[in-house]
């Protein structure tokens, strides 16, 4: 069965264009900053969203039609996923899916068959692969659906859920890598707690870490080369998630020896569930040498959880890709952990949705590179710490001073000169220069 045959090739044809299958502002080719767009903005397809997720919320059953022509949960319907999904990328041009086991196939209730199942479907991908230049970007495991994990999975108080969930890893990791993957994700859905009053924190972190290292040393035995990524999330579906930003999952990483072999996977709306913005995770994750790879989406700060909406905001996809670039790019990519709005339910809404994703992020590498091309930005940060380049300021800077020595520099001053503006409203009307000028 031939999948979207109404949808044709998506092609450039620049901002003026109308058509609504055409994209605007990603134009692969473009080179930007030394780079093409593409090298710049390895995309993903979450298999999860856009293949199995059909509009069903809480309060009502699908909308959309995700059969692709073959019965759900059965294997042909695996396949005509596989079908539907590589016809999907090579229209839009996006070299890179990213995968839960269980969105691959339907599970079974012994490991045993989930498994053959797996490595059925997984051989149906790899031919699928074969002559297209179409990879894995990160695969990863659902420890958080299935009711065995209702008190978590490394987290779990049951030994014998333990043993399944990294049975699961241990073959989720056998798929990455069958299928070429860069990287490996953690998110801890239920890795986290409802009440203090029956949870041991640090015996539940414990388990956490010890789980992820073996993960580790079975992912290096087998000859897995990428990066393990933690992907903060402060709650939702618990109240509270372990993993809760980039700093905590770094501190954590920091505390049990797992960062020289992790990185973040940082997803633009559960930043700002974390009260943080997009951009802060990213530079927090960045300075620390862990900006891995990014969940490409966008929250709504009315709602109070993760809608997962196709990115449209072009502030946040610049601040977004300002930091990519400072940061020399990614080793992961931007996968897109965005779904359409439930009545959203049609064949042309899928591509819509990408088509807005890759454009707004497009755009917000132009307006990136313009930023730090416009030098302002930099000149103004470079002035900005200016006393810290001579005198008393150089000596902090290089610990060649002492508290006793600066108090004694304190008392000679009397009290120090206000420090220079900051000049938000100044740089904040660079940014509208740039953006829109
Ligand atoms: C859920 C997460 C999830 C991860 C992969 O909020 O974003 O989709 O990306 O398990
Ligand atoms: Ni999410
Ligand atoms: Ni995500």
């Amino acid at each position: 069965m031939q999948h979207f045959e109404n949808i044709p090739v998506i092609r450039y044809e620049g901002p003026t264009s109308k058509n609504p299958l055409a994209f605007k502002f990603y134009d692969p080719a473009r080179v930007v900053m030394g780079k093409p767009m593409r090298e710049h903005l390895p995309f993903a397809m979450a298999w999860w969203h856009n293949l199995c997720a059909a509009g069903t919320d809480m309060f009502g059953r699908d909308t959309a039609d995700k059969s692709f022509g073959a019965e759900k949960g059965t294997m042909e319907h695996a396949k005509a996923k596989v079908d539907a999904g590589f016809a999907f990328m090579q229209k839009l041009g996006i070299r890179y899916f990213c995968f839960h086991d269980v969105d691959l196939v339907p599970e079974a209730d012994d490991i045993k068959e989930t498994n053959r199942r797996l490595d059925e479907i997984s051989d149906y991908i790899l031919e699928k692969m074969q002559g297209t230049d179409i990879r894995c970007l990160w695969g990863t495991a659902n420890m958080f659906s299935n009711p065995r994990y209702m008190n978590g999975a490394g987290s779990t108080n049951s030994a014998e859920v333990f043993c399944f969930a990294a049975a699961q890893i241990k073959k989720a990791l056998d798929l990455t890598v069958k299928l070429g993957g860069r990287g490996y994700v953690f998110w801890g859905g239920r890795e986290g707690y409802e009440t203090l009053l029956n949870t041991d924190v640090k015996f539940e972190q414990e388990n956490i870490a010890n789980l992820m290292h073996m993960a580790v040393d079975y992912g290096r035995s087998i000859g897995f080369t990428g990066d393990f990524y933690i992907e903060p999330k402060p709650k939702e579906p618990m109240k509270h998630q372990y993993d809760f930003d980039a700093a905590t999952a770094i501190g954590f990483l920091r505390q049990y020896g797992l960062d020289k072999d992790f990185k973040l996977n940082i997803e633009a709306n559960h930043a700002t569930l974390a009260g943080h913005t997009f951009q802060h995770d990213l530079r927090i994750s960045a300075i620390n040498g862990m900006l891995g790879s990014i969940d490409a989406n966008q929250g709504d700060l009315l709602l109070g959880w993760d809608t997962d909406e196709f990115p449209f905001n072009v502030y946040d996809a610049t601040m977004c890709m300002y930091e990519v670039l400072k940061n020399g790019g990614l080793t992961g990519g931007f996968n897109f952990d965005s779904k359409t709005r439930r009545p959203s339910n049609t064949d042309e809404d899928m591509f819509h949705a990408y088509i807005l994703g890759m454009d707004t992020f497009a755009l917000g590498l132009l307006k990136a590179a313009a930023l730090i091309e416009d030098g302002r930005l930099d000149a103004f940060l470079a002035e900005r710490y200016a006393s810290f380049r001579t005198g008393v300021g150089a000596k902090i800077r290089k610990h060649e001073t002492t508290l006793l020595e600066l108090s004694a520099i304190a008392e000679q001053m009397g009290a120090p000169a206000l420090p220079s503006s900051g000049r938000q409203e100044y740089l904040e009307s660079v940014v509208n220069s740039i953006l829109f000028g």
